[in-house]
């Protein structure tokens, strides 16, 4: 069992190393793409997923939890931004978007209460699921003006759990937003927002997958 248990981790270390997993890198704002991680937070684990539950590391990715230069972009509440990745999502898996009200977007630690904006799941029947490099969301219109960490995850499925375990793609960009309203979501603490018992953690997507809601709280309306 400890023979293979090393494999196992030994093989996914060659995996992570030879197949470029891909990092949400560029942010599209007001209709300008970014340079690479201007507004977006860089990561300091190559191109490896978070894949634990209660680490801090899921709210912004390894290293993501300051800013190290990244620099804030304004928008307006109601328009839409995209992160685009390096290469395109290949994991079958749903895509969340996150937003966390924050004092200064250059010194958030991610620690404050975090909102879903948006989530894709897939579509049935089939089960198909929307892959793509790039994957846009609309700031919420009725949203309080101020900064914000806006956060993207990629859940990538690796069935079957729990030898293969759920892997957190994510990037954080900085935001500062205006015009919107007043309203504020109550949101969720990251980490905890998943749990290992969520059935959109634990599915077995090659096996009668015929419905699925994405992990984390439900998508906070205007
Ligand atoms: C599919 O629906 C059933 C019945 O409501 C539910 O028990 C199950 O957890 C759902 N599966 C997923 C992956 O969401
Ligand atoms: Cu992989």
């Amino acid at each position: 069992m400890k023979f293979f248990t090393t494999l196992t981790f030994a093989s996914s270390l060659l995996l992570n190393a030879v197949h470029g997993h891909y990092i949400f890198q560029y942010l599209t704002a007001n209709g300008v793409k970014g340079a690479q991680y201007q507004n977006i937070r860089m990561n300091t684990n190559m191109n490896s997923p978070v894949t634990d539950l209660a680490s801090n590391d899921l709210r912004c990715n390894v290293g993501g939890g300051s800013s190290s230069g990244t620099t804030t972009v304004t928008v307006a509440a109601g328009s839409s931004v995209t992160f685009t990745a390096d290469i395109a999502v290949y994991h079958q898996g749903p895509v969340s978007f996150y937003m966390t009200k924050v004092d200064d977007a250059t010194k958030a630690d991610g620690s404050t209460n975090w909102f879903k904006v948006k989530e894709i799941g897939p579509t049935f029947p089939g089960g198909t699921w929307n892959l793509g490099q790039s994957y846009s969301v609309n700031i919420p219109s009725c949203v309080t003006p101020g900064d914000y960490l806006l956060r993207i995850e990629q859940l990538a499925i690796h069935n079957p759990y729990p030898a293969g375990i759920p892997q957190f793609y994510i990037s954080c960009a900085q935001v500062k937003v205006t015009g919107g309203s007043s309203k504020s979501f109550s949101g969720v603490k990251i980490p905890g927002h998943v749990k290992s018992t969520d059935p959109g953690y634990t599915v077995n997507i090659y096996n009668n997958f015929n419905n699925y809601t994405v992990p984390g709280p439900a998508v906070s309306t205007c």
